[in-house]
């Protein structure tokens, strides 16, 4: 079957669900979402292990183009969980008649450009046709699962799960032996709640990780009053910080105050809880000295949690900057230790050998397990985008043009692939932020880019090659700029999947920044993108690929 139609979106989360209701209702386009999962929710669709969470605050975790949707809305906890996320999407998706124009459980398969037509043609695993205008890539940046290749997983013969495919009817662990490989966000989630329901839990710890209380509990009358009267100004701050979150950073660097104030400030940000911790000081993220003193703060509250010291002592021994990785929230993490059932396996001490058809085999010991957990994270930013077959001009292929690394222009379009969009794709500020307010700014950025090209008569646009070129250099100038660059085992240089290139992915600039630069760029007949009409007649020359001159703001880029 092929369907001819003006835009394709792949992917119904956050990302595609917008991006549908952008294209079809303000632009009067005919659009299409596809979706692999069997329903809307995109990274939320897959991700419900035990103690999934959202790391955000719920007051900011939204859209904010609609008026209407935040004032029917309202979040019950302070961090909303997947089944209300997914009530909450439920809810746009009726509001704004989106299933209609989304087929679910399609998996896209290839995208190829079709120069000749200046079409992309679309194939689903189902074996359909899309034959499109526009492609938007709303693919999500951690949808890629990584399962590490360990010998014997195959032999092993109890029951393995990675935490990003967790079974939607849910996985009895009562009275089960599990092992939990993985200490991210997602297993600093899931160990203390698999610790209530599983007769034994040993959490397999390579990189030990600092994490900060999250506090969650159900929103007070007040507070949910509060969100409802000041829309506005949530708004305004989600947008105007570098992270995209509700609260802003403060001013102050860590030597303006005296060591006791600054252990105020520590132990009231620890109490209130969350990613806040990291805005407690403007300097966290860029000066070693200023970074260490949080560093050592949350240390010690590691070592006086967890009354094993040996236990206490793996999990602090900490070899990056505080938040040089994406930092964890908890609820009672540290404290599953303290439990008879749970048990630390230092793997930098013993490490995993291999998987026996019993259990995981480390260096020194058998670990006899029923159930392995894999919290082992996702192969992010381009794992997504390059599981699909996607050529451009000259049937490029994206793989082999991204063999070496990403290389986008704003992290919204590639060179050599017209008229194809990422949203939050890698370049972009995406995964150093929360994650709506970077995906509201890029659906809205590509509608009016796309409108613009209609209006105008011009059929295609994509990247220049130099200011790609630029851009790329910028993004690795940025992280450079901050301790980012600390932590170069970290996934945002895709240093957890074996053979990436080990690039900074997104852009440390800061989400405010970076929109400010977005809107520039299309304010000046967008420089450093090639925008043609269909007789090859350039419309507005590139201007030597852009700028290139984006700034480097020696400030918290997240
Ligand atoms: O994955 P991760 P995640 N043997 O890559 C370990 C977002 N998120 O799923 O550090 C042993 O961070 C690996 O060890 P190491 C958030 O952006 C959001 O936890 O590579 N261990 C690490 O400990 C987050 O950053 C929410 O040495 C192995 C862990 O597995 C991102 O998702 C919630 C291993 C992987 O950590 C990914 O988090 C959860 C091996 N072979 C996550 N391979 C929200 O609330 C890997 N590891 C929104």
């Amino acid at each position: 079957m092929t369907t001819q139609i003006d835009a394709l979106v792949i992917g119904a989360g956050f990302a595609g669900l917008y991006q549908l209701h952008s294209l079809r209702d303000r632009l009067g386009l005919s659009a299409t979402v596809l979706e692999a999962g069997g329903d809307l929710g995109g990274t939320w669709y897959w991700n419900r292990y035990p103690g999934a969470r959202c790391d955000s605050e719920s007051h900011a975790y939204r859209y904010f183009f609609s008026r209407e949707l935040n004032e029917e809305w309202e979040w019950s906890e302070r961090y909303p969980g997947p089944p209300e996320i997914l009530k909450y999407l439920g809810r746009v998706a009726e509001k704004f008649d989106l299933r209609r124009d989304i087929r679910f459980g399609c998996r896209v398969v290839s995208a190829h450009y079709d120069k000749a037509a200046n079409r992309w043609v679309v194939e689903t695993d189902a074996g359909d046709r899309y034959v499109v205008t526009y492609l938007v890539a709303a693919v999500g940046c951690l949808s890629s699962a990584n399962v590490p290749d360990i010998p014997g997983l195959a032999d092993f013969g109890g029951k393995w799960y990675h935490t990003g495919k967790w079974p939607h009817e849910g996985v009895d662990l009562a009275g089960k032996r599990v092992g939990l490989i993985g200490t991210g966000s997602t297993g600093i989630q899931a160990a203390p709640v698999i610790a209530q329901t599983a007769a034994h839990l040993k959490v397999f710890q390579r990189t030990p990780t600092y994490s900060v209380p999250a506090r969650n509990a159900p929103l007070t009358p007040e507070f949910k009053r509060w969100v409802r009267e000041n829309h506005a100004e949530i708004r305004a701050i989600a947008e105007s910080t570098p992270n995209g979150h509700a609260f802003r950073i403060a001013k102050r660097n860590v030597a303006d105050v005296t060591p006791e104030e600054r252990q105020a400030i520590y132990e009231a940000a620890w109490e209130t809880g969350g990613l806040q911790f990291r805005a407690t000081f403007h300097d966290l993220m860029i000066d070693q000295a200023a970074n260490d003193t949080a560093a050592a703060f949350l240390k010690g509250r590691i070592l006086a949690t967890v009354r094993d010291p040996k236990t206490a002592r793996a999990l602090a021994d900490i070899d990056h900057p505080y938040a040089a990785k994406r930092p964890p929230i908890d609820t009672g993490y540290f404290e599953t230790f303290n439990r008879d059932n749970v048990e630390l396996v230092d793997l930098r001490v013993d490490p995993i050998e291999s998987i026996a058809p019993l259990g995981i085999r480390t260096k020194s010991a058998e670990h006899a397990l029923d159930v392995i957990v894999f919290a082992t994270g996702y192969d992010a930013m381009t794992g997504p985008l390059l599981s699909i077959d996607i050529r451009g001009r000259g049937a490029r292929s994206l793989r082999e043009d991204w063999c070496a690394g990403p290389n986008t222009y704003l992290g919204l379009q590639v060179p050599g692939y017209p008229n194809f969009f990422t949203i939050t794709g890698p370049g972009s500020p995406s995964v150093l932020t929360n994650m709506p307010v970077a995906i509201e700014q890029h659906v809205e950025w590509i509608t009016e880019c796309i409108d613009h090209m209609r209006r105008n008569g011009i059929d295609t646009i994509e990247p220049d090659p130099e200011a790609a070129r630029k851009w790329g250099a910028h993004i690795n100038e940025l992280a450079d700029a901050t301790l980012l660059s600390k932590a170069k085992h970290s996934w945002y240089y895709g240093a957890n999947v074996p053979g990436k290139p080990r690039v900074f992915m997104p852009y440390a600039g800061g989400m405010a920044r970076y929109r400010s630069l977005c809107t520039d760029v299309a304010a000046r007949g967008y420089d450093g993108f090639l925008l043609k009409r269909r007789d090859g007649h350039e419309v507005a020359a590139a201007r030597g690929g852009g700028t290139g001159n984006f700034g480097v703001e020696r400030g918290p880029g997240i």
